[in-house]
């Protein structure tokens, strides 16, 4: 998003570091010289973003408040209808490529679907994402369908998958006792540093403040993986955790009776075998699952 110059009277050039805004246009002033500088992300430039959650958690409406607008049908029935819906949307200069999902416990698609459906979503833009973006509605609590629903990613997507796991708890209107959120936190095995809150209804001011406390978080998180060089969620990892599953499982005895809309997008990035895997492997989870995920 461009945003007004700002003007910065210096000493020197390098007290440009200390001067700049992200996304900001900055004139520097040295002496006689003049510089326009255009600050872009310091941090990785483009960030894959992954909404997951329970139908009515306020993805779609998250994906919104990044896009300024309501370029996405809110209408659980009609938009968690449509597989993955991909957005490209800028915070303060830095590109994000937002994917939306179908709710975990949508009652009216198959579940073994919505499972495939988000599988496909992880890997719609090719590469895997940076962030899963786990999102939970506050006023809830969190009981034990949710414990199972963010352990159903787990088994999704295996162990590594635990790192790029982040939480955004919505309807959160500023009113809220820190400390009952942090135990809340606590109780659904979040760290601190890899939770955020965010009330989508709320004021322009509150929602980018909210929004650059979640961004510079996640940023955060990316660059502690990207230093192990794991930048972000890869195909290698999911097929690891599918050969992983393979040995002695009864993954491939599962039938996938469905004709997965999905099946096209999936054979496409990790090949035929992995995803008839992965297609038997959701059906099975979906099996297990018997209570909503
Ligand atoms: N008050 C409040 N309402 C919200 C918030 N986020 C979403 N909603 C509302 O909750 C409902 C479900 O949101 P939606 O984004 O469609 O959920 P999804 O099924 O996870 O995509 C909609 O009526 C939203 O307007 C929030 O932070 N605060
Ligand atoms: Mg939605």
């Amino acid at each position: 998003m461009e945003t007004d110059p700002v003007i910065v009277k210096a000493q020197s050039h390098q007290h440009l570091d200390h001067k700049g805004h992200k996304g900001h246009t900055v004139r520097l002033q040295c002496g006689d010289e003049m510089m326009i500088i255009k600050y872009v992300h310091s941090q990785t430039e483009k960030l894959r973003i992954i909404l997951i959650g329970k139908t009515g958690a306020g993805k779609t409406s998250t994906m919104n408040t990044f896009l300024g607008r309501a370029a996405v049908r809110k209408n659980p029935f009609v938009s968690d209808g449509t597989p993955c819906t991909t957005q490209t949307a800028e915070f303060e200069g830095q590109e994000l490529v937002l994917v939306d999902t179908p709710g975990l416990c949508h009652t009216l698609i198959d579940k073994a679907e919505v499972l495939n459906t988000i599988t496909a979503s992880t890997f719609q833009p090719d590469e895997g994402p940076h962030v899963f973006l786990y999102v939970h509605k506050w006023e809830n609590g969190f009981n034990q369908h949710d414990e199972k629903r963010v352990q159903g990613l787990k088994k999704m997507f295996g162990e590594a998958s635990a790192r790029y796991v982040f939480f955004l708890i919505t309807h959160v209107d500023g009113a809220e006792d820190k400390t009952t959120i942090t135990k809340f936190i606590k109780k659904a095995g979040f760290k601190p540093e890899n939770y955020a809150v965010i009330n989508n209804r709320g004021g322009k001011d509150q929602k980018t403040e909210q929004q650059k406390q979640l961004m510079d978080k996640i940023n955060q998180l990316v660059k502690k993986n990207k230093t192990k060089n794991e930048e972000f969620y890869s195909k290698e990892m999911f097929k690891e955790h599918l050969e992983q599953l393979k040995a002695g499982s009864q993954v491939d005895a599962a039938n996938t009776k469905l004709s997965s809309a999905v099946e096209g997008m999936l054979t496409a990035v990790l090949g035929e075998e992995v995803t008839q895997f992965a297609l038997r492997f959701n059906a099975l989870l979906a099996e297990m699952i018997d209570e909503k995920l």
